[in-house]
């Protein structure tokens, strides 16, 4: 990879005199190397948060709840794997904007397609893509969301919308309009439903239900939130559909040891999963339309389930005449070493439904063919994504092929994996739990509170870290993380635990 000899900063100015002048060409010098221009290393100065971010936090808090604020960045100087915060300290950022900046920050190839004057033009005209989409807007689908290497294999349809819960949201409704057509035959609608579902009756209104796994995360919106189950706070005092929710896989570590045991894991949580159907039709009368669960549960601690579990749970749910969704906004768009984690579990068939954001900028699903809504606005809102944000995913994708990013990540993975499970025998009674696929890795303090204690002394050494679940430390790195920047993560926990 060559560094690029060109500030952001530097470039952004070329950028912006570009645009005024139109002459200037010097602008394209500063972005054609590869990687925004990265510190050697952490830089801490103050305390973090520092007292310039303290101050924002006084300022923003007297505006809205705040609270969940760490520190205030400085996105003109943030490069590549490198957060700068407000105080001038230069973090390496393993967390990533909660796993959302594939590229990592300023990366020349998205400033470079925002500085192209036709997309100027995308980005000032936002459309309502539902009713008045631009002339190039089919064609920006297959080329960008539907490419070979970028969507999921097999899933030739696609929806776009805006966040990872809308997204979700959506897709429970399409999937609910999928089960209802199957069940009336493809009949018109009845004037009994027409009618009923204006006041939320049955049975234009119908009692169906979306199965999901506690320790689940699929968002915050009402219908996701029902499917949610990581966190008390996320819920409380919000009314829920009481749908059926079952038990995911929890493993024991490492794998190799407790073969047999998870096994058998599995077969406990896919029985379970079978009664739930049965329950759901026989006895509650709220029959499971669809399924949704994340091929890893990361907001709930990085739970692994095995390609096996997935391989059965497919079976299962197609038996039920149920649509299995897969919630990729986390690990979707590169970080297991394939564009989408489901890659790795060979269904016999694709899922029906893959929802997306995050990595991939915008929200939204691919889905099977059967899935297309027979009438139009049944899925449907003001933008309906946002072509803007397809200028990114375009260049991130052309990165990504072009630098073969998802062999590094798996390359990168292992490596950071391996020098993991070689601290976890060194500091058995500090971390445990190795697990991870590419750079989508975690592993467990002891405790809670040794956990939030690693957290709170790698970010005074520079590096921005994530928890998840109750004990759980996660790494979100950019797809462009490398072994150097995996070696100062290592030797800062390394050094941790030694204390
Ligand atoms: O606390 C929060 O709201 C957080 S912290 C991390 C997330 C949300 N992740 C979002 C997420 C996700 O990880 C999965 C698997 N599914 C859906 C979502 C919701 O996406 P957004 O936040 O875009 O609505």
């Amino acid at each position: 990879m060559i560094a690029n000899k060109c500030h952001p900063r530097i470039a952004a100015r070329f950028l912006t005199r570009r645009i005024i002048d139109g002459r200037d060409a010097t602008w394209k010098r500063c972005l054609t190397g590869s990687l925004a221009e990265e510190p050697k290393g952490p830089v801490v100065k103050t305390e973090i948060p520092g007292p310039r971010s303290r101050h924002l936090f006084q300022e923003l808090n007297s505006l809205q709840q705040a609270s969940s604020v760490q520190f205030f960045a400085d996105y003109e100087k943030s490069a590549g794997n490198y957060i700068v915060d407000v105080d001038g300290n230069s973090l390496l950022d393993v967390y990533m904007q909660i796993s959302s900046m594939p590229l990592g920050y300023n990366h020349p190839a998205m400033l470079h397609a925002l500085a192209n004057p036709v997309n100027q033009k995308i980005i000032a005209n936002r459309p309502a893509l539902g009713v008045f989409p631009g002339k190039d807007w089919p064609g920006k689908l297959k080329n960008v969301l539907l490419r070979n290497d970028v969507a999921p294999p097999s899933l030739s349809h696609i929806t776009t919308m805006m966040c990872g819960s809308c997204s979700n949201e959506n897709a429970f409704k399409n999937i609910f309009i999928w089960y209802a057509d199957q069940q009336r035959h493809g009949a018109p609608f009845t004037k009994e439903e027409i009618e009923s579902c204006m006041i939320n009756q049955s049975p234009g209104s119908p009692k169906y239900s979306i199965m999901s796994f506690k320790g689940a995360f699929h968002g915050r919106t009402l219908g996701s939130l029902s499917t949610t189950h990581s966190k008390y706070i996320h819920k409380l005092d919000v009314p829920a559909f009481d749908w059926p929710i079952a038990s995911f896989p929890q493993y024991k570590y490492p794998l190799e040891e407790n073969v047999r045991e998870n096994q058998e894991e599995d077969k406990r949580c896919l029985a379970e999963i079978e009664e739930l159907f049965e329950k759901s039709r026989k006895e509650k009368k709220v029959p499971v339309a669809g399924v949704i669960i994340e091929p890893i549960q990361a907001e709930g601690g990085d739970n692994h389930a095995s390609p096996e579990f997935f391989q059965q749970l497919q079976r299962i749910i197609k038996k039920n005449g149920a649509a299995l969704l897969i919630d990729e906004v986390q690990t979707g768009g590169g970080p297991t070493g394939k564009m989408w984690c489901h890659e790795h579990f060979n269904l016999p068939s694709p899922p029906d439904v893959v929802t997306f954001s995050k990595k991939m900028q915008m929200g939204g699903y691919y889905h099977v063919p059967d899935l297309k809504p027979k009438q139009s606005y049944r899925v449907f809102n003001t933008w309906m994504g946002d072509p803007s944000k397809l200028i990114l995913l375009e260049a991130i994708v052309d990165i990504i092929a072009k630098e073969h990013l998802l062999d590094r990540v798996t390359k990168v993975g292992n490596y950071t994996l391996q020098e993991l499970r070689n601290l976890e025998k060194e500091f058995s009674t500090s971390i445990n739990s190795i697990r991870g696929r590419g750079t989508f890795i975690a592993f467990n303090g002891s405790t809670q509170e040794r956990r939030d204690d690693i957290i709170k002394k790698l970010l005074a050494k520079g590096i921005q870290a994530g928890g998840c679940g109750v004990n759980a430390i996660r790494m979100r790195p950019a797809l462009t993380f490398t072994e150097k920047h995996a070696d100062i993560f290592l030797d800062a926990l390394r050094s941790i635990l030694k204390q």
